[in-house]
């Protein structure tokens, strides 16, 4: 017989095995005990008829803590009346840690725990199958991101997260005391990605984290996210730019709803996968939806959560999840954003997932006195972007980039409810530990 969990962690030979794990339940009922053991791949039942089992040993794995750790030795038998066909008949066991009594939550008890306790136990929280499986699609997300990017033929880089200046607004700097100077994390890698432009390494990505100081509360905003960060040079249009996020994100969401089957199946969810390309909307369109149902914004607002999610709701009535807001206006866009030339819009797009934006990007401005120009425009002082300015003073090509918020990506990819499903250990306001 053979038994495939995993290689260092059951070993089968002659229909004998030993599996390590968690105790998740034991079930007494007088002439025969049952406990179930869990592991990464699953359950596994260690069935203990009292009358056939050495007693000692009886006595001691039944009096096990749920959640303690041990190893069992045992005959293999199958078994019809257990999920995985098979059970477990111990002669042997041994406690590696044995877990306190009571637990801080359950694991497998059906009561709803509010999120503020499954996360102050996240460690707990992880062991239930349906969460750790968000972070296997996680991990696989990441890893299908960069087979995508390095067959698009991106090179990764890993940029500082000490910086001295910010690229996002000062609004949101986290402030650093380095060595006496301030310095700051960095809100993204949009400064050091623009820099590369200018190196020859002209197709680039990067998956790491950002820091935003966030003072709302929100189920979309933390204060440390992973951002999915691309930048390529010789575009000729923002679109260029839009057209290569649609292949990647396309790519991911294919490689996620095929390898990651198994995990999808406990989260009883599926994956749309969208078709090519993606549709563009104007700013100016969605303003004008947005305001048509009522909301109060004018020409240069954020549409904001709310407006958002109308956009979105109107775009799911379409038949469409993923879909680009492009053109807006200058005046609601960064610095490094280039200008529509005598118009009051930009080169900008947002890629938004079921009413809610996981990305921007665009084409940036390469041109060294536009770009000062549009720094000055934005109450920014050049001099404290010497090293950046630097780069676009000996040679700059055009170029554009994106930066998705993965851990937004996934928690829409799901539907879940909260962008900390998504973070194993998340940071808000009120949130610095675990
Ligand atoms: P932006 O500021 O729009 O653009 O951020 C890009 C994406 O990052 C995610 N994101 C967040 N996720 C969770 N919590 C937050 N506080 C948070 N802030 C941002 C969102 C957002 O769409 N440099 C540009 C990108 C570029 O142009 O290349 C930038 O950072 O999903």
């Amino acid at each position: 017989m053979t038994v495939i969990r995993d290689s260092s962690n059951i070993a089968v030979a002659d229909g004998t095995a030993t599996v390590k794990g968690w105790v998740q339940d034991i079930r007494n009922l007088g002439g025969i005990s049952f406990l179930t053991l869990r592991d990464r791949f699953g359950t596994i039942q260690v069935t203990m008829p009292k009358k056939k089992i050495d007693p000692e040993l009886f006595e001691n794995i039944t009096k096990l803590s749920r959640e303690s750790v041990i190893s069992v030795t045992g005959e293999v038998k199958e078994s019809k009346q257990t999920a995985l066909g098979l059970e477990l008949i111990p002669t042997a066991f041994e406690l590696y840690s044995e877990a306190a009594v009571p637990l801080p939550m359950g694991v497998i008890d059906k009561v709803n725990v509010e999120m503020d306790t499954r996360l102050n136990h996240r460690f707990m929280d992880l062991r239930k199958p349906e969460i750790k499986a968000i972070f296997e699609l996680r991990s696989l997300a990441v890893a299908l991101v960069n087979e995508t990017m390095q067959e698009l033929g991106f090179t990764c880089v890993s940029t500082p997260k000490i910086v001295a200046s910010g690229a996002e607004g000062g609004a949101t700097l986290f402030h650093v005391d380095y060595f006496g100077k301030l310095a700051y994390l960095a809100q993204s890698p949009q400064l050091y990605k623009q820099i590369l432009m200018s190196t020859g390494l002209d197709k680039i990505y990067e998956i790491g984290p950002a820091f935003r100081a966030e003072h709302s509360n929100t189920n979309r905003h933390v204060t440390e996210f992973t951002s999915f960060d691309g930048e390529m040079c010789w575009i000729d249009k923002e679109e260029d730019v839009m057209e290569m996020i649609g292949k990647i994100v396309d790519n991911v969401l294919r490689g996620l709803k095929e390898r990651g089957k198994k995990q999808l199946e406990i989260l009883g969810k599926d994956i749309k996968v969208p078709a090519l390309p993606y549709p563009v909307l104007t700013y100016s369109e969605c303003l004008k939806m947005v305001q048509d149902a009522g909301l109060k914004l004018k020409e240069g607002d954020d549409l904001g959560t709310e407006g958002e999610k109308i956009v979105g709701d109107i775009m799911e009535e379409k038949g469409f999840d993923l879909y680009f807001i492009a053109e807006y206006p200058e005046e609601a866009k960064p610095f490094y954003i280039m200008e529509k030339d005598g118009t009051p819009y930009s080169f900008s797009f947002d890629l938004d997932y079921k009413g809610q934006e996981i990305s921007s990007g665009g084409q940036r401005e390469h041109r060294y006195n536009e770009l000062v120009a549009r720094m000055e425009k934005k109450g920014l002082n050049p001099e404290d972007f010497e090293f950046y300015l630097d780069a676009f003073k000996y040679g700059m090509p055009p170029h554009g980039g994106w930066g998705i918020g993965l851990d937004r990506f996934i928690v829409k990819m799901l539907d879940l409810p909260n962008v900390r499903e998504a973070i194993l250990f998340p940071r808000d306001m009120s949130r610095l530990s675990p």
